[in-house]
């Protein structure tokens, strides 16, 4: 978290720092391009379970303007079976390895497990995005901090297998809010450098239609953590739900989302649709900030 704050705008942005170079979100959003190695992900399961497929589309991500990609190799999907470290890291690290030797932009690990982080950062990844914000695996704070890279410290109540059961919450902003706080304290604490922290509420972990609504108009109460803010609605449940329509089909309710999360504070989105969610992220950027000027890092 580069302090990079005007006057005029205290929420103007962050720059997170990885080895692979700089993800700038300083007067605009940047876009996690999601590539899932796994059968059974509710939106795109089984399409690129192979590392060739999985790597060939991470590199289609990247080509259409992706700042980062987020590798997953077990589904979060509510009910979803868990899967061994060994199946994991079997997963993902071969399409990590193509994937640095063939692209730029940073690459981020989806796991819980801190195995699973470790063998992926040494295959090339850059950042940790841990769905149970460092609470899943006791060792897993201790290797972000070791290894110095960004972690997103996601909001999930209860467990990817329990969680939409029957979520309840008295003000589920509030404590979400309270929640990535402690999380990040606790992750201070553990030596994790303040400026290698994204905070996100987990759009659809343990939330109903309505916490989830609540949630993306509450935004402003998150990014008051003064913390990196990502979201992630992507062809969610919510988003279905709404529309009345599978996961392929959820683009138009992903992007309206997306922009809807901008415009309410959040500094990166996770979405499935890269190229879309690069036009439609560029009209938002141009409302919150102006329009791009000589010298920025616009959207492609
Ligand atoms: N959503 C999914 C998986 N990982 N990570 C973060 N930080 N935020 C999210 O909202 C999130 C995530 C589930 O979506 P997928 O199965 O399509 O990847």
């Amino acid at each position: 978290m580069t302090a990079k704050k005007e006057a005029s705008a205290p929420q103007s942005g962050f720059v997170l720092t990885t080895r692979a170079g700089r993800i700038d979100m300083v007067r605009r959003t940047a876009i996690m391009g999601v590539v899932n190695v796994t059968p059974d992900s509710f939106s795109d399961g089984g399409k690129f379970f192979d590392a060739h497929r999985a790597a060939a589309h991470g590199q289609q991500l990247a080509a259409e303007g992706a700042d980062v990609l987020d590798i997953g190799g077990e589904s979060t999907r509510p009910g979803a079976q868990t899967v061994t470290v060994d199946e994991e890291i079997r997963r993902v690290v071969p399409v990590i390895r193509r994937l640095r030797a063939e692209i730029k932009i940073p690459i981020s690990i989806d796991t819980l497990k801190s195995d699973v982080a470790q063998a992926a950062l040494d295959a090339g990844a850059d950042m940790v995005n841990d769905v149970s914000a460092l609470r899943a695996d006791p060792t897993m704070a201790a290797l972000v901090a070791r290894r110095a890279v960004p972690v997103v410290l996601m909001h999930m109540q209860g467990t990817p297998q329990t969680m939409q059961q029957n979520p309840a919450y008295g003000d589920v902003v509030e404590e979400v809010r309270d929640f990535l706080k402690e999380r990040v304290e606790y992750a201070v604490r553990s030596g994790i450098a303040a400026e290698m922290i994204v905070v996100d509420p987990g759009i659809g972990f343990g939330k109903n239609l309505d916490h989830n609504l609540a949630l993306l108009r509450g935004l402003p109460a998150i990014a008051a953590l003064g913390l990196p803010l990502l979201v992630g609605a992507s062809r969610k449940a919510f988003i279905g739900k709404l529309l009345d329509l599978g996961p392929e089909e959820r683009l138009e309710g992903s992007l309206a989302a997306a922009v809807a999360a901008a415009l309410a504070g959040a500094n990166m989105i996770r979405v499935h649709d890269v190229k879309e969610a690069v036009r439609a992220l560029c009209v938002a950027d141009a409302l919150r900030f102006g329009p791009a000027e000589a010298g920025e890092a616009p959207h492609v």
